[in-house]
């Protein structure tokens, strides 16, 4: 999974991306357009997984991970500039959500934060980029009509477009438009910034941090929305001693480290949950969509185990941890063979019976 970190300059991209992935990319004042992104995968922290570490001691423990991309600001305008254009943005492009960093700290007494107009900017960026794609895209499709190629395939298209340009003229992000099955697979392959799961992390100092539920909840109408004290989280990540970065969460009333909290709400999100595959070489996660069959969870371990998938065999994390051993669990009924068509529960322990 992937997610892209989107705001204006100087709200915290970098500063918030650092928190996630203990990393110390250079936080500064001013935004280069040319700029490398940063980019960094890092594991998603899983008791269950610790857990099953401990139960198995295989010679491996894998996580799930998540990957965070974190680029230049955007402002009023980028998108007609082209900034949306380069590699960098191409990168937040293919990204499985967004999250949006709104800027609630000031270093400036004359500047105060205005997080609400922020978000709302960067939303409105976010969707005429998105016009701008599929206006391009039609009219191309108008030419090629021209020239006499009107098929199938690009009426469905320029339907679908039109859709879309109506619907985000409205202001409204694409991920709202209710599409079939063909018009969804037309309008993957564009990857709208506004057809992605989006979230909000506000960026508070740490001074109004815990105390801004009145903002948050006017944010929540409309979006999933944290709060983070980026700066005091990066100089706590940047501690590596987990016990004092502890006391000290404690005392600023964070309950849960940003990443923990903002891969649950992404997983959430996007809607993804995890299997689990257990043995004495390796216990590992794995991500996968809600809604997902076993066989899609064969394929997500190797092609081949989806080609000459016969049966999985599952059972639950929770089943193993009441009864404490895999006999105990098969001993009390709960171990099942499954279909290639049984849908995958978050915490299922599989093991995929294959023949190739
Ligand atoms: N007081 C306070 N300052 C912060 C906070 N987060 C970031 N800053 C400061 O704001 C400035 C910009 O932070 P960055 O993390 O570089 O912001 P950015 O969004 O990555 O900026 P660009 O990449 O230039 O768009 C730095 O001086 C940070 O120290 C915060 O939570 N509180
Ligand atoms: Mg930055």
């Amino acid at each position: 999974m992937r997610i892209g970190l989107i705001g204006l300059p100087n709200s915290g991209k970098t500063t918030i991306f650092n928190t996630l992935t203990k990393l110390e990319a250079p936080v500064t004042a001013y935004t280069n357009a040319k700029a490398e992104p940063n980019l960094a995968v890092v594991e998603v922290a899983d008791d269950r997984i610790s857990r099953l570490s401990e139960m198995y001691r295989p010679k491996k423990t894998i996580y799930a991970t998540i990957e965070f991309i974190d680029f230049v600001g955007v402002t009023e305008g980028s998108a007609k500039d082209g900034l949306f254009s380069g590699p960098g943005m191409e990168l937040i492009k293919g990204a499985d959500a967004l999250a949006i960093v709104v800027r609630n700290f000031t270093n400036e007494p004359e500047h105060l934060p205005t997080p609400i107009d922020s978000m709302e900017k960067i939303i409105d960026e976010l969707l005429i980029s998105d016009l701008i794609i599929a206006e391009n895209r039609l009219e191309r499709i108008e030419h090629a009509y021209k020239r006499g190629k009107k098929t199938n395939a690009l009426q469905v298209e320029e339907k679908v477009l039109r859709r879309i340009i109506d619907h985000v003229c409205e202001n409204r992000a694409i991920s709202e438009l209710k599409l079939d099955r063909e018009q969804e697979k037309v309008v993957r392959g564009f990857q709208f910034f506004t057809k992605k799961p989006l979230m909000v992390i506000l960026n508070s100092d740490e001074y109004s941090f815990g105390r801004n539920n009145d903002l948050l909840k006017k944010i929540e109408k409309k979006h999933r929305v944290i709060e983070f004290a980026g700066k005091f989280e990066m100089e706590l990540s940047g501690l590596n001693d987990p016990e004092e970065e502890y006391l000290f969460m404690i005392d600023m009333g964070i309950r849960e480290s940003a990443r923990d909290l903002l891969t649950r709400m992404a997983h959430g999100l996007v809607g993804y949950i995890s299997f689990f595959t257990v043995g004495s070489d390796e216990v590992r996660a794995w991500n996968i969509h809600e809604g997902n069959t076993a066989l899609e969870a064969a394929g997500a371990i190797h092609s081949d185990l989806a080609r000459g998938f016969i049966r999985a065999e599952c059972f639950t994390y929770d089943d193993l941890v009441a009864y404490g051993s895999e006999n105990a669990v098969r001993e009390k009924g709960r171990f099942r063979l499954e279909g290639k068509n049984y849908l995958v529960r978050d915490g299922n322990i599989l093991n995929i019976r294959f023949n190739v």
